[in-house]
């Protein structure tokens, strides 16, 4: 009888045991098919010690009720979460996403994903994630902070420099960091760096707010340079219009690249001189509104209303690069039909997973350079680390300093998943090189921590 295969095994386990949980199975699939030459490789080694098995099970989840007040009396209550993956490399770090579509799946998906994320930065910091249901939109400031704060209530007994150090995603900014820093700091009785992403004036990082747009540039401009072209004049398509998506659109065009879209969850915009991201900023970060606001202010724009599943947004738009940074499965296999259709050279992830797995396949099959989030949306979690570094030496660095790193860091991030590809016989299979890089340092350091 022909023995089953160790991969096949463990997804026909982590599909049987997670069967309602479809972004997590689409995670775990996307990195243990491309893990296939390395476990052949190795493959008594890791099936003696279980590391498929024990990679895909969380070291704990933990979920929580979250109570708060409403500006109308009304007690509202929540779901929290944090997902607690592995801590081989480092203490757990990951983000807190605040949005109403959170469930468990979700968080797990992601605290996944940052496992291999956070290896490649070269940083010590292991993978979890965290968030909850609740919607920040249309809540006011102490509707805001009345969740923060109970959330933070229960999360704190779990999270600490040294064990667990949350930080922003979608719904989560500095607004919110700082409430819940507030709370830790008031509970627990102490000041050190449980969470990063904080403001300036009490241990945040200088270039951490810039640092996932800015890093996703660095590393497209290296994937770029080494196929023979530069950033120069090039158009680019970018969805969402959050903290990523803004500071990739200004730093692409500090680059001299021209980028004609943004969207969010309501609709999108084309503006084929280049979005203003000063206009951009004070509609997101000051006024909170939509991208409505900005075709108003803003005669050379167009919006158009999100309307149904055939609308096919931004990547319906002509462009050398597309730079999907709103969130997960946004970029669908008809999608990238258009993409290809156009002409489309490169696809370098802001968000997480935001390509979906048909569509990624699609797109590497047709020659699209293509770096998945894991590894180009790592300099958001990497200047995170560098934060920590900060506050354990309770010092700052200039941005100049900060962002040198930043840049280093993704630079070589691009090579060492190169390098990975061509390694395992998959030169330019960015997604296998990043997930087989990723993996190696933290197999290596369960190896050897023995049986936990
Ligand atoms: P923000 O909350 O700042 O912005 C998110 C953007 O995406 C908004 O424009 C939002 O529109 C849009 N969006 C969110 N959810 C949906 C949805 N379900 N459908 C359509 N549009 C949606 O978050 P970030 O910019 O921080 O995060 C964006 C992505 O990048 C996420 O995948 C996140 O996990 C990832 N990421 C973030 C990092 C960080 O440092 N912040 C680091 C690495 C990855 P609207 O405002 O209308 O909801
Ligand atoms: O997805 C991510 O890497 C983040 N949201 C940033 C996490 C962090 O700890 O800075």
């Amino acid at each position: 009888m022909a023995t089953v295969d160790y991969v096949d095994e463990v997804l026909a386990s982590v599909k049987a045991k997670n069967g309602n949980e479809p972004e997590f199975i689409q995670a775990v699939t996307e990195v243990l098919e491309s893990l296939r030459p390395v476990v052949k490789k190795n493959e008594k080694l890791y099936r003696k010690n279980a590391i498929l098995e024990r990679i895909t099970e969380p070291d704990r989840q933990i979920m929580f009720r979250v109570p708060w007040v409403d500006d109308k009396g009304q007690v509202q209550v929540n779901r929290g979460y944090r997902v607690q993956f592995n801590n081989s490399i480092g203490p757990y770090k990951g983000g807190l996403r605040l949005h109403p579509s959170v469930n468990l799946g979700i968080i797990k998906f992601l605290g996944f994903e940052q496992i291999f994320k956070n290896s490649l930065t070269t940083l010590p910091i292991g993978g979890g994630k965290g968030g909850s249901d609740f919607d920040p939109k249309g809540k006011s400031d102490r509707e805001i902070m009345a969740f923060c704060q109970s959330f933070m209530t229960e999360l704190c007994k779990y999270i600490g420099a040294d064990v667990d150090v949350p930080a922003g995603d979608i719904g989560t900014g500095a607004r919110e960091i700082g409430f819940m820093f507030g709370q830790y700091k008031r509970i627990r009785g102490m000041f050190e760096g449980v969470l990063t992403g904080k403001g300036l004036s009490y241990g945040g990082s200088l270039a951490r707010t810039e640092a996932t747009g800015y890093g996703l540039l660095y590393i497209t401009e290296e994937l770029m340079k080494c196929h023979g072209e530069s950033m120069e004049g090039k158009t680019i398509a970018v969805s969402g219009a959050g903290n990523v998506a803004i500071y990739a659109i200004e730093k692409a065009q500090q680059m001299g690249a021209k980028v004609v879209t943004c969207s969010d969850s309501t609709g999108w915009i084309y503006d084929p001189e280049g979005i203003d991201v000063k206009l951009l900023k004070k509609i997101k970060e000051v006024k909170r509104a939509r991208l409505d606001e900005y075709a108003k202010a803003r005669k050379s724009a167009k919006y158009t209303a999100k309307k149904s599943a055939d609308d096919h947004g931004v990547w319906s738009v002509k462009c050398d690069i597309a730079l999907p940074c709103a969130t997960q499965n946004e970029l669908n296999l008809e999608d990238a039909k258009m993409l290809v259709a156009n002409k489309v050279k490169a696809v370098c992830e802001g968000a997480n997973m935001p390509t979906t797995l048909e569509a990624t396949q699609f797109l590497q099959k047709k020659g699209v350079l293509f770096i998945c989030g894991k590894a180009s949306n790592a300099g958001g979690v990497a200047t995170s680390a560098l934060e920590m570094s900060q506050n354990s030496e309770r010092l700052s660095w200039s941005f100049e300093e900060v962002d040198s790193k930043l840049k280093d860091i993704m630079v070589g991030i691009y090579h060492n998943i190169d390098d990975a590809a061509k390694k395992y016989g998959m030169e330019g299979n960015y997604v296998a090189g990043a997930n087989i890089a990723g993996f190696m340092k933290v197999v290596d350091a369960m190896l050897a921590h023995g049986v936990c």
